[in-house]
């Protein structure tokens, strides 16, 4: 909130880097529709709840042979092809995951893979020489040095993979490998699938371009079963195992996909906007889609892909209860019953629903989460609606509904209290503004991604993280390779004071955390007590989380060197924010 001199200091090099580079900038849209108000008309036009809600695709990783469960290896492109988000939107280029560029989707094709059972990905960029939104060159970006190409590079978001198959934002590459990043060693990507079963995805990563690439379309769900351990809970399954990816997308008049071309502070950046925010809400890449439903139970993985909404679900005002099976990737200890979600972006819920006890014949999934959240303003009658269930009665060939909610789940994912921790770490959330308040970049520490590297946890440890939120929005904190989960959330007192020593000292033991961090403690919600890979961080707040650099089911080391090159970062998952530039490096030590 606060802008120090060297923020200042930063703002100025942004202006001489602006009159360098604003030629760069792509415009591509330029022409296209874009004041706010235009957005939300075409918006406004869509009549919602007309496509029915696609599911994705399903790519198997894994084989059989004689019987037994076998590695296989995946190619998977990223291709530009035409995609309707509306049934009166033409459609429009977007950028996309598939095995080819006939079958690929928005979001990708879903990846299930067995536990224990390596799978090899080859991922394949198939994209154009130029990209299809604007991007920003003044914040650190990979910018290949022929002027052609779009740098990609994928990242498995909560998976223990070793770093090299990590995603490196410097492990960029362009169409063909014609150009590479500094960090890019391999094509191949191997994911060992060792970790306990739950819900991942897979999605973007290359510098600079996150948020433009996912907002196209670079993301897609990906899922570890283990049959010992998801099969006696007899969860709902098959067709009745549902996923519902969600992110909220403007679109131009012509239908194309919006992102602004301008920045909030264009002497500062000129096209980098602090949040992201569309006028429609699109699911599994339809706007405001309609789902018909039996009188049964279904289970709904619900992630939110957007850029920077965060949602607080709800079935038409709580009428029908989610009960929260599993959160990211982890079952719950048992499952919680509650009658509305608070989602971050990047953050998943396992949930099932019972649509027999349902009381009406048609229920809305409703949004109230303000945006940015939690001071922004309220959602609209558009932002405010996600989608549609239409009950309809079971009919006489329909198979009984013998799943259930199971009483109680996994034994490892609730850590009490922390235990024995081998390190105590302070972590800082900063935004820097302007004098009139327009948001330049945020970091972590004060440091940027490029600078040395601080974090440096032992492989096969546990860790405590004081995440200290010194800005006003809540920050979705997603850690790579590890897996973690609150256990504290204590608001800080005389912030102010705090908040000034912290811009001249950054240093939160110097400035007295231990004085500040003393006001009320905000109880962690019981469907987030697991092994998560995404917390949200709210403001004001120092919010403790215990960090497991280890497999969080057995308490075993990975059985991989975790402590290789070019090592793991970890970010605020508000795309906008994760590209300028809260994300730091993390290097595991042996
Ligand atoms: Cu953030």
């Amino acid at each position: 909130m606060q802008m120090g001199s060297r923020a200042r200091m930063l703002l100025l090099n942004g202006l001489v880097a602006v009159l360098l580079v604003a030629g760069l900038v792509a415009s591509a849209q330029a022409a296209a529709a874009t004041s706010a108000q235009q957005l939300q008309q075409v918006a406004a036009s869509l009549e919602m709840y007309v496509d029915p809600l696609p599911q994705m695709p399903k790519i198997l990783g894994y084989g059989f042979q004689q019987g037994r469960v076998v590695p296989v290896n995946l190619t998977i492109g990223m291709f530009q092809k035409n995609w309707k988000f509306h049934r009166d939107l033409p459609a429009t280029p977007v950028f996309v995951y598939g095995q080819c560029a006939d079958s690929a989707t928005f979001p990708g094709p879903t990846i299930v893979a067995r536990h224990d059972v390596p799978l090899s990905v080859t991922w394949e960029n198939h994209l154009p020489d130029h990209h299809i939104l604007p991007w920003d060159p003044t914040v650190p970006t990979a910018i290949p040095k022929s002027g052609s190409g779009v740098p990609t590079v994928v990242h498995l978001h909560g998976s223990a993979h070793p770093p090299q198959s990590d995603g490196s934002a410097f492990a960029w590459f362009t169409s063909n490998f014609r150009e590479t990043g500094p960090a890019w060693t391999q094509a191949t990507y191997r994911y060992p699938n060792v970790q306990p079963p739950g819900n991942l995805w897979y999605h973007d990563h290359a510098l600079g371009l996150t948020r433009a690439n996912l907002l196209a379309g670079l993301l897609g769900a990906y899922l570890i079963e283990k049959p010992e351990v998801d099969g006696p809970m007899d969860l709902p399954c098959d067709t009745d195992d549902l996923h519902l990816v969600v992110a909220d997308r403007s679109f131009n008049s012509d239908g194309s996909l919006f992102m602004n071309a301008t920045g909030n502070d264009p002497a500062a950046h000129p096209q980098w906007q602090p949040e992201y925010f569309g006028e429609a809400i699109t699911v599994n890449g339809k706007a405001w889609p309609v789902l018909a439903v039996k009188r049964r139970r279904y289970r709904l993985r619900v992630l939110n892909a957007s850029n920077a909404r965060y949602f607080n679900i709800s079935l038409s005002n709580g009428l029908l209860p989610f009960h929260v099976v599993g959160s990211d990737s982890s079952y719950l200890a048992a499952p919680v019953t509650v009658t509305s979600l608070l989602i971050a972006p990047a953050e998943i819920f396992d949930i099932v629903v019972d649509f027999a006890s349902s009381p009406t014949a048609e229920i809305e999934m409703i949004n109230s989460a303000p945006y940015p959240f939690p001071t922004g303003a309220a959602p609209g009658p558009r932002t405010g609606k996600v989608m549609k269930f239409v009950v309809t009665a079971n009919g006489p060939r329909d198979a009984p509904d013998n799943s259930t909610v199971p009483d109680r789940e996994v034994p490892y994912a609730n850590v009490a209290s922390p235990g024995p921790t081998s390190a105590t770490r302070y972590i800082v959330m900063y935004e820097y503004l302007t004098p009139s308040g327009q948001s330049t970049h945020l970091y972590i520490n004060g440091l940027r991604l490029e600078d040395p590297v601080t974090e440096t946890p032992r492989s096969g440890t546990t860790e405590l993280w004081h995440v200290i939120n010194l800005t006003g929005d809540n920050h979705p904190l997603h850690i790579h390779l590890g897996m973690f989960q609150a256990v504290k959330m204590q608001q800080l007192v005389d912030l102010q004071v705090f908040m000034d020593c912290m811009t001249a000292v950054n240093d939160a033991v110097k400035c007295g955390v231990d004085r500040h961090a003393v006001g009320d403690v905000v109880p962690v919600p019981d469907h987030e007590k697991t092994w998560k890979n995404v917390v949200k961080i709210p403001p004001g707040f120092m919010t403790t989380v215990v960090v497991a650099f280890k497999l969080v089911d057995t308490n075993q080391p990975y059985p991989f060197d975790a402590t290789a090159e070019p090592g793991y970062v970890y970010h605020c998952h508000i795309l906008d924010h994760e590209d300028n530039a809260m994300i730091r490096p993390l290097k595991l030590l042996p």
